[in-house]
């Protein structure tokens, strides 16, 4: 397959309210679509992370100059999705940038032979069952509020992100209130091996999970954490490859896995990740980076895979944009729908695409 241009469009689409974690408050998502224009298809994919490195080390500004300087010139003009990995090995990190390319790739690819990325990846349903992340709020009563609208949409799990000072009593009233409803939490590493007494406080509530609570360097810590308390550990940001997830399964760092294609460097290595995930009987789910359809449509193909047998961070459009890029996404009774068309199934609707785009840049043009 020959690259003919690949093109960089930067986004910004405002939420529909504040996305508050232990780490930062999100009022916008402002990133980056690629566009990659090849002389059999098209293919479009959405970069995951923010304008500033704190969920992870990557940050828009980064990504657009290693996919400019380092990363695009090392695939054009030849490639196929399979080589991408490879040819930017050498290339230390920048994963979610690596994701970007490789699924705007893929997406050409499968366009070119009609192929749906679920059939590609494995996909065995075609619906999921969806949670909801629900962001750290100022009072309970606030936050009882919202996990109650998002139980009357019908979504199957709540996850509440937590931080000290912001998890017993928030769990606490979320059980009392709506009883046996699937419940998780996500720490987004915001606590230390010192906090493990506190943190055995949650084990009465009967949790799923409780995601990433500690340093995303940290597996040792994990697995002495897991030692100490009851409720079984589900790591994200420490899992950036099937690598990572062999050696924090033979550690007993967690007993859950959460996999965001993004952090992994792509779909293919996402994939990697659920085959070592389920030869070991570790229980895997899609995690979500608030993505707009062009990311949504892809990761609820990767949930239609076997071993996601916990709901992931898959909610509809609604949950953070009046508008998205692409047809909005919607729950129906507790489900979403993995998109059947070609490739990643889905591409921005071009009106709206135009009113979203704050700039545009040609990271390469075949002459
Ligand atoms: O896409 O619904 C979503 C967001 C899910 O909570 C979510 N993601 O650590 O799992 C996580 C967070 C990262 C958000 S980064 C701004
Ligand atoms: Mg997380």
């Amino acid at each position: 397959m020959k690259i003919e241009r690949v093109e960089l469009l930067h986004v910004a689409i405002p939420l529909v309210s504040a996305f508050r974690t232990s780490f930062g408050t999100m009022t916008t998502k402002d990133t980056f679509l690629l566009r990659v224009v090849t002389d059999a298809a098209e293919g479009w994919a959405e970069f995951a992370a923010d304008p500033e490195p704190l969920y992870c080390s990557e940050f828009v500004g980064a990504a657009e100059l290693v996919l400019a300087q380092h990363l695009v010139p090392r695939v054009t003009p030849e490639v196929t999705a399979a080589e991408v990995q490879p040819r930017t090995h050498a290339i230390k990190g920048h994963k979610l940038a690596k994701a970007a390319l490789e699924t705007a790739i893929l997406d050409a690819e499968l366009r070119s032979y009609g192929m749906p990325i679920g059939t590609f990846l494995g996909a065995t349903t075609d619906r999921v069952p969806a949670g909801v992340s629900v962001g750290i709020k100022n009072s309970i009563p606030e936050l009882i509020g919202d996990v109650e609208g998002y139980l009357a949409e019908g979504y199957a799990r709540i996850k509440l992100k937590i931080e000290p000072g912001w998890d017993v009593e928030p769990v606490r009233a979320v059980r009392e209130r709506f009883g046996d409803v699937l419940l998780q939490v996500d720490a987004n590493t915001a606590y230390t091996l010192a906090d493990a007494d506190h943190l055995r406080r949650l084990d009465e509530f009967g949790l799923l999970l409780m995601e990433q609570p500690l340093e995303e360097d940290d597996i040792r810590g994990h697995a002495l954490l897991a030692q100490r308390i009851r409720t079984p550990i589900c790591l994200d940001e420490s899992i950036t490859s099937a690598r990572d997830a062999a050696t924090a399964i033979a550690l007993d760092a967690c007993r859950v896995i959460n996999i965001k294609p993004a952090r992994v460097g792509g779909y293919l290595e996402a994939r990697r990740i659920h085959d070592v995930a389920v030869a070991h009987g570790i229980p895997v789910w899609c995690g979500g980076m608030l993505e707009t359809g062009i990311g949504r449509g892809p990761n609820l193909a990767l949930a239609a895979l076997p071993g996601f047998v916990l709901p992931g961070d898959v909610s509809a459009s609604r949950r953070y944009f009046a508008e998205d890029l692409t047809e909005p996404f919607e729950l129906r009774d507790g489900f979403m729908h993995v998109p059947t068309g070609p490739g990643i199934g889905v591409e921005p609707i071009p009106e709206t695409l135009r009113r979203f785009t704050t700039a545009t840049k040609v990271l390469y043009a075949r002459d």
